[in-house]
């Protein structure tokens, strides 16, 4: 949680718009809080769960408005390294000319993922967090407000890479996809069970790294489905291509879902 790692809270993010509570979910309103005096542990609490309550309002007006448009919105979570920026590259270089993808980058500071996305010629934009460890759903759905979602199949939100805070915050997304890359090693999923819990779906990457490294597959299947039974898992390598093909039949299926 950010309020335990130190991150500033959203309403230090100021605004120089008005926002239109009525003009349904693209616009919502800022009931800011109060945060004077916080020092007893009860009133931090009560904060930590005042920031989720908003966050989850704000991620309810989010998938409203991904549900109107048959968005299928993808929430990319990881350590930073694991592949996440390559896994996209790849991704949208391979399948941009069958579906119509948009990519949200989150990152503390530079542009640099949202350079090499745009290399692919995707429609991209930039969030920078700052100190901030995470993404939230206010800063997604002033993000999305630079796609045109009526002519987008897939938005991706690649988030900023942590294990921790974004597995507490709900963007609206469709679900959660983690990414973990087999130099990180297989007790992950066991050391960060609220991320591999709240993800619904497990990419391993870099297995083309597999004969250079004691990296045992087996296990980290076995300790991934421990923390969340039933997470769905695929084995990749975007450099070499392999087992990539079954990520985009997950992918085509999902899009196929959203337009029944
Ligand atoms: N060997 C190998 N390296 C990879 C693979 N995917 C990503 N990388 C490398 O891992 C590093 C971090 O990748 P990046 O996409 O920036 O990770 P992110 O921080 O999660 O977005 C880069 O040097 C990539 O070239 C892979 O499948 N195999
Ligand atoms: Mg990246
Ligand atoms: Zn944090
Ligand atoms: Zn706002």
């Amino acid at each position: 949680m950010c309020t335990d790692c130190g991150c500033p809270p959203p309403e230090q993010h100021h605004h120089g718009h008005q926002h239109d509570p009525k003009h349904g979910s693209r616009h919502h309103d800022h009931d800011h809080l109060d945060r004077g005096n916080v020092g007893a542990d009860t009133r931090t609490v009560r904060i930590e769960e005042d920031l989720l309550a908003k966050n989850n309002r704000l991620a309810a007006a989010n998938r409203e408005l991904f549900r109107r448009h048959q968005l299928l919105v993808l929430n990319l979570v990881s350590s930073p390294g694991s592949g996440k920026t390559s896994i996209l590259e790849r991704t949208l270089a391979d399948l941009k000319e069958d579906l119509a993808f948009a990519v949200l980058e989150g990152d503390q500071q530079t542009a640099h993922d949202a350079e090499r996305i745009a290399a692919t010629g995707v429609p991209v934009q930039q969030i920078n967090t700052g100190a901030g460890c995470h993404l939230d759903a206010h800063m997604v759905g002033h993000g999305v407000e630079h796609f045109d979602l009526a002519h987008t199949a897939v938005l991706f939100i690649e988030n900023v890479g942590n294990l921790v805070c974004p597995a507490a915050f709900d963007l609206g997304e469709e679900c959660k996809v983690a990414v973990l890359s087999v130099t990180e090693g297989e007790d992950k999923p066991v050391k960060y069970p609220q991320m591999f819990r709240a993800a619904e779906v497990l990419l391993i990457n870099k297995i083309d790294l597999l004969p250079h490294l004691r990296f045992d597959l087996e296990k980290c299947k076995a300790y991934a489905r421990q923390v969340h039974p039933g997470i769905r898992i695929f084995e990749l390598s975007c450099h070499s291509g392999a087992g990539m093909a079954a990520w985009y039949d997950w992918l085509r299926e999902g899009v196929q879902k959203k337009k029944i």
